[in-house]
């Protein structure tokens, strides 16, 4: 496979707003994400994935954009943006740019000037369709935020689509016009010397949607290849398509090299195995033999083409630690195992905000507490469906998105040391335990441990190019691989769960035995009778 500069990367994901404050307005900003800098250099990162800053009346924190070439001021200044990227640039990290371009908000000015009459030359840029024979809605299409899709407009009489808030108009695809405006605008940005492009709900641009498509149509992948072309083609960029319900077959089409589409996709079917009945309200415990599963075939499938991303958790997920590791006792232990298992796989690892440090869930015990469109709407939604209260609040505090929105634990001072005035969302109260401060101070803490991961994937191609053979398959405690390259063979063993386990390895067959990283002292001299203790994790170089 060639190589490219991404493959062995490190990305890093900030949500801007819950970053750090630099002017004490409660909101994080582009001068508070600068001032961090040297914190992530040290981490030793070298992509940031930086989630919406651009001007947005803040419906979906962003994820509305009323102007793909403005900076909101509440993030600052165009010339701040600037500053970033270069200051960045110096110390070897790129700044990857979230590309919202399935929907806009619906204060942006071609939805503005699309709403004056229906023959405004910018009507097209949206869907529109005329109410069915009972003045109902065109169809019974949901939003992915709860209710329909669809929003009348009273004015021209017509409804538009919107597959998320009805602040977040979906863009026609289907219109010449919109491909060459996103097209400059990319451009735009690629000649401010950002690294690439994550491109938000990708998947659904190839919509048709009177045939009910949304996710995977057919226009996608010829839309991707024409997107490639007219931008970031041959501009040696990261790309990184949000692609749910991509398969491993679909995955390919977007990211094996001679397609030209994109780098690497970001999909979710290990993610949404704790969704019960596909519905993340309904969370359901961790099986970790079908996660094993998925995670494997995802390995095994892309082993000679294709790229796909490593994560656990994200800006619109709950925290790792409280998802799938213990954030009680064995915090610090799970965090790290969990980290050892993602970062020796093949792919490109994502951290995000707060992971690092083991940043836990966040349990507010009133929904005003709550900020998250999504949340909030299902709120309204699912308990006017009978779901009762307590059961919904609990289902928020699993699987809500403001689990990953509370802000960044700098220190144990007031506001985590992320703003000095009144954060827009409330701290999470464990930050006088959990913070940056703390674990920058310790030398076996979470952070340290990510940082000695990030060195061995820079520093041992077996990490980024290596054959993955997976190990214990039906075992449903332990999750065990092997990577070859080269002759050389690494062996990853950890321990999912909280009791004392006894593993035979002697398959691997191993004469001699050298502990590259480990979250704990682990006697590896027998491999037939490997004890680990809960939640232990270790990375053996095999001979
Ligand atoms: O997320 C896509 C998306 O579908 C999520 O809303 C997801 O379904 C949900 O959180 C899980 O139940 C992207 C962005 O990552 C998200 O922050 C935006 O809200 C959304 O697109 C709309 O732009
Ligand atoms: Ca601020």
């Amino acid at each position: 496979m060639e190589q490219k500069w991404w493959h062995d990367a490190v990305v890093y994901q900030i949500y801007p707003r819950s970053f750090c404050d630099s002017n004490g307005d409660g909101i994080g900003d582009l001068n508070g994400i600068r001032s961090k800098l040297d914190y992530l250099e040290q981490l030793g990162i070298n992509v940031i994935w930086l989630s919406p800053v651009y001007q947005s009346p803040m419906d979906d924190n962003g994820y509305d954009i009323s102007d793909y070439q403005e900076i909101s001021p509440e993030f600052g200044t165009m010339q701040d943006m600037l500053d970033l990227i270069e200051e960045a640039k110096a110390k070897g990290i790129r700044i990857v740019m979230d590309l919202v371009v399935n929907h806009t908000s619906d204060e942006h000015d071609w939805f503005q000037r699309a709403c004056e009459s229906k023959d405004s030359p910018y009507r097209d840029y949206y869907v529109w369709r005329d109410a069915s024979e009972d003045g109902g809605p065109p169809s019974d299409m949901g939003s992915i935020f709860g209710g329909s899709a669809w929003q009348w407009h009273e004015a021209t009489q017509q409804y538009y689509l919107h597959l998320f808030s009805k602040k977040q108009p979906d863009l026609n695809w289907e219109n010449p016009n919109v491909h060459q405006e996103v097209h400059n605008m990319m451009n735009w940005w690629i000649d401010k010397g950002i690294g690439g492009f994550r491109l938000d709900v990708i998947d659904l641009i190839g919509k048709e949607i009177d045939r009910g498509i949304t996710g995977n149509g057919p226009r996608l992948h010829p839309l991707l290849r024409q997107m490639n072309k007219a931008t970031f083609g041959n501009k040696d960029l990261l790309t990184v398509g949000e692609t749910w319900d991509a398969t491993p077959d679909i995955a390919k089409l977007y990211s094996a090299p001679e397609r030209e589409e994109l780098s690497m996709v970001f999909q979710f079917e290990h993610i949404t195995l704790t969704w019960g009945d596909g519905d993340k309200w309904k969370p359901a415990p961790l099986d970790l033999k079908a996660f094993k599963k998925v995670l494997t075939k995802w390995q095994l499938e892309l082993k000679d083409t294709g790229w796909n991303s490593l994560f656990w958790n994200n800006h619109d997920l709950p925290r790792a630690v409280s998802k799938y590791g213990n954030d009680g006792k064995y915090r610090v232990k799970s965090a790290t195992m969990l980290a050892t298992v993602l970062h020796c796989l093949k792919g490109t690892p994502y951290i995000y905000q707060g992971e690092e440090i083991g940043m836990t869930n966040v349990k507010f015990e009133r929904l005003e507490q709550y900020k998250d469109i999504e949340s909030l709407n299902f709120y309204k939604v699912k308990t006017e469906s009978g779901v009762s209260h307590d059961e919904m609040m609990a289902a928020i505090h699993e699987n809500g998105r403001d689990n990953a929105r509370t802000p960044m634990q700098w220190s144990r001072e007031k506001n985590a040391g992320f703003s000095s005035g009144k954060p827009w969302i409330e701290v999470n109260p464990n930050h006088v335990e959990i913070n940056v401060e703390q674990d920058l101070n310790s030398s076996d803490s979470i952070y340290q441990y990510y940082k000695s991961l990030v060195t061995l994937r820079r520093e041992d191609p077996t990490i980024v190019y290596g054959e993955f053979v997976p190990l214990l398959q039906d075992h449903d405690k332990v999750f065990a691989y092997l990577r070859k390259y080269k002759g050389k063979t690494i062996l990853i063993v950890a321990n999912f769960s909280d009791e004392d386990l006894q593993v035979d390895l002697s398959e691997v067959g191993a004469v001699k035995v050298e502990v590259l990283t480990s979250n704990d002292v682990i006697n590896c001299s027998d491999l037939s009778n490997l004890h680990l203790a809960p939640y232990d994790a270790t990375v053996l170089a095999i001979q």
